[in-house]
């Protein structure tokens, strides 16, 4: 972004017209770097090889998938901003290389991995993904990555690693928010061992076809499709392998309104929000929400003999 100067300010001065302006800037600097990528907020990319992939279809839904600019445009960074609307404008400067996530805690030998290293490992594959927010919008997205589970086989767990902490990068002068205590920085995240382990738990680089914007969590987020967005971390900088469950920033923030399994049900309401129907972005009308966002048949065998009122 050439001028950002008006997105310094307070959130709360932030109005419709600010942000028409800024949109209108930003539509300019997007033509003018069209060659580069079609996504906004990719600040790095330039210098970037292009990601190559292949789709999984096996896991990938066939349904209509949320416009890359509702993609990138609405988005939750509590880093950089507790509006959706700001956080692809905030986050533009951030400074995703170099990068490493360091895998730690219950493991023979700790790791450091440089993230280009990172996205080498594993031929990358595009999933289409329904995800969907606990406060009740939901989005299809076209996400790259590949199984969180080639990464953590590459390390050698103790017999104590049960559970897989998550935290994203704490820097309160690249990411303002934290400068505010909305959340206690740095964000955390938590899955038990084999939620971890399991297919679908992608660690994902890019989407739509290109390396992730940094308000959608560049250079490497989490996404875990049959729980809540929340559960996904952005801008993961360390993987801590644990015995217990991680007590993550929305737990300490509200722990009677956040667990720690955070599964998508219609059943068990978060006490502000029912969970029974879902707001598709760019879609009229409500959808009924599914038992763990539809991929039960997947995941559904995590939970045997759980009580998921209880587990919340
Ligand atoms: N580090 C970090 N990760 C985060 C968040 C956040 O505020 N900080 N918000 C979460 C929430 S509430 C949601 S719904 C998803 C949104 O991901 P998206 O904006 O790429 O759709 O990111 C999750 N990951
Ligand atoms: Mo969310």
């Amino acid at each position: 972004m050439p001028d950002n100067k008006e997105f310094n300010s307070p959130a709360s001065e932030i109005t419709p017209q600010t942000l028409f302006n800024s949109r209108r800037q930003f539509m300019r600097l997007a033509a003018a770097t069209a060659a580069v990528g079609v996504l906004p907020g990719m600040a790095d990319a330039k210098a970037l090889p292009k990601l190559h992939y292949t789709r999984n279809k096996s896991l990938s839904t066939s349904e209509t998938k949320t416009t890359p600019y509702d993609v990138t445009h609405y988005t939750n960074f509590y880093e950089f901003d507790t509006s959706k609307f700001t956080p692809y404008a905030y986050a533009s400067q951030l400074k995703t290389r170099p990068w490493t996530i360091t895998i730690d805690g219950e493991v023979k030998k700790r790791k450091v991995v440089d993230i280009d290293r990172l996205i080498k490992l594993a031929p990358l594959e595009e999933r289409i993904y329904r995800m969907r927010c606990v406060e009740g919008w939901a989005m299809v997205i076209p996400w790259l990555g590949y199984p969180l589970s080639k990464l953590l086989k590459q390390v050698q767990l103790t017999s104590r690693a049960k559970y897989v902490e998550f935290i994203s990068l704490e820097d309160p002068l690249q990411m303002p928010n934290q400068q505010t205590d909305v959340l206690q920085w740095p964000y955390r995240e938590g899955l038990r061992l084999d939620e971890a382990m399991n297919p679908l738990t992608l660690l994902t680089v890019g989407l739509y076809g290109e390396r992730l914007p940094n308000q959608n969590g560049a250079p490497v987020r989490v996404v875990v499709p049959w729980k809540y967005g929340f559960k996904s971390p952005k801008s993961i900088v360390q993987i801590r392998l644990v015995e217990y469950p991680t007590t993550t920033s929305w737990m300490l923030a509200s722990p009677t309104e956040y667990g720690f399994y955070a599964n998508v049900n219609p059943l068990v309401d978060h006490p502000r929000w029912s969970q029974a129907t879902e707001q598709r972005i760019g879609e009229h009308g409500r959808r009924d929400t599914l038992l763990f966002n539809g991929y039960g048949k997947y995941v559904e065998k995590l939970y045997i003999g759980m009580n998921l009122v209880d587990y919340f």
